[in-house]
């Protein structure tokens, strides 16, 4: 058994199974006991109360139960510790198969078929391939890259949109508020995988759906985002839905979470909705890595997959 205990702090979650994993090798407290415990170095959160880490006079390292981190940054309290965020094998291959499922569906016309099967009719659009389709993925970090490796092997092209030069076999690179219109402009369909940082909320607007590429195999242009939901505005995604700007949505996040039942996205018949599902934290795959970190902490070794505080992710 490690020395340093574990808090568990978490909103809307229920932290019983992480709970039950971290015991297994260090004595893990709860709010309100463990809120001022100076034995505990370690914080394990998703969107704690704001000024919750703050008492605790020996945290060592903060531990965000997901791969973003704007829950953590929401603290205006935030103890400056080390951040350490979820890249995991297990959560990017839940995240590639969301991409490449809204992708496929898109691209297949899934939307359409569904309405014809309501109405049973049978007709066969023309259908072009995928290497007819450029997809463009804006945030191309550990997720974004995994999810083009997929859809490169589906034969699509592949764009990648991040803040600093990045490279990868196959994928046509682009970088910096310079190079955002020419990735969209060379983008059929986007998926957005961003973080949400100062610098990317709100980026989703009808300005931006406006700079898609439209004159495409497809007839339109397409948004899928799984990154966060205040990277969208969603008023602007209905009316750039509306005025043909773009064709179809697949939305995982929302700016309001749970999406309230009065917003219109629910019932439009050219969005898809999903209860930011796409790419679940599952502790049976994240726990042992961060006892991991822990106990190498212990030994002196360095953090990986720490935050950098200033960038926001
Ligand atoms: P990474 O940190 O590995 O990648 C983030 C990417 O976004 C990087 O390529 C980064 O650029 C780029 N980026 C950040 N800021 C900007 C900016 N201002 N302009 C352009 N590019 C920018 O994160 P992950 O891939 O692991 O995760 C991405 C996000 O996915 C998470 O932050 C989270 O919000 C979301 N997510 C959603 C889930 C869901 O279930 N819906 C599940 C898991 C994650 P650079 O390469 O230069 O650093
Ligand atoms: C994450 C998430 O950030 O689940 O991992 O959204």
């Amino acid at each position: 058994m490690g020395n340093g205990r574990v808090l568990i702090s978490c909103q809307e979650f229920n932290p019983r199974r992480w709970h039950q994993l971290l015991s297994r090798s260090r004595t893990v407290v709860l709010e309100p006991d463990g809120a001022r415990d100076p034995s505990v170095e370690y914080a394990v959160v998703w969107k704690h109360r704001p000024g919750a880490l703050s008492k605790l006079p020996n945290l060592k390292i903060i531990f965000s139960v997901g791969a973003g981190v704007d829950h953590i940054f929401a603290d205006p309290d935030l103890p400056d510790v080390p951040i350490v965020r979820v890249v995991a094998d297990n959560l990017t291959q839940y995240m590639t198969e969301y991409v490449v499922w809204r992708v496929l569906d898109h691209h297949r016309q899934g939307m359409a078929y569904r309405a014809q099967q309501a109405r049973r009719t049978w007709h066969e659009p023309p259908q072009p391939p995928a290497d007819a389709i450029h997809v463009g993925i804006m945030g191309f970090g550990t997720l974004g890259r995994a999810a083009a490796k997929a859809l490169l092997a589906l034969g699509f092209k592949v764009n990648g949109w991040s803040r600093s030069p990045r490279s990868a076999e196959g994928v046509n690179t682009f970088h910096g508020a310079d190079g955002l219109d020419a990735f969209l402009g060379a983008t059929d369909i986007l998926v957005s995988l961003l973080p949400l940082t100062p610098a990317t909320r709100g980026i989703i607007d009808y300005a931006l759906l406006g700079k898609l590429n439209r004159d495409n195999a497809l007839g339109g242009a397409f948004l899928i985002n799984a990154g966060r939901g205040r990277l969208q505005k969603s008023a602007d995604i209905v009316r750039a839905l509306d005025d043909g700007l773009i064709k179809e949505a697949s939305l995982d996040v929302f700016e309001t979470e749970p999406l309230p039942k009065t917003s219109p996205l629910w019932a439009h018949p050219k969005v898809f909705v999903t209860p930011h599902a796409a790419a679940t934290s599952d502790p049976v795959h994240l726990v042992p890595p961060m006892l991991a970190q822990m106990d190498a902490f212990e030994r002196g070794e360095t953090l990986r997959n720490l935050v950098d505080r200033e960038a926001g992710y």
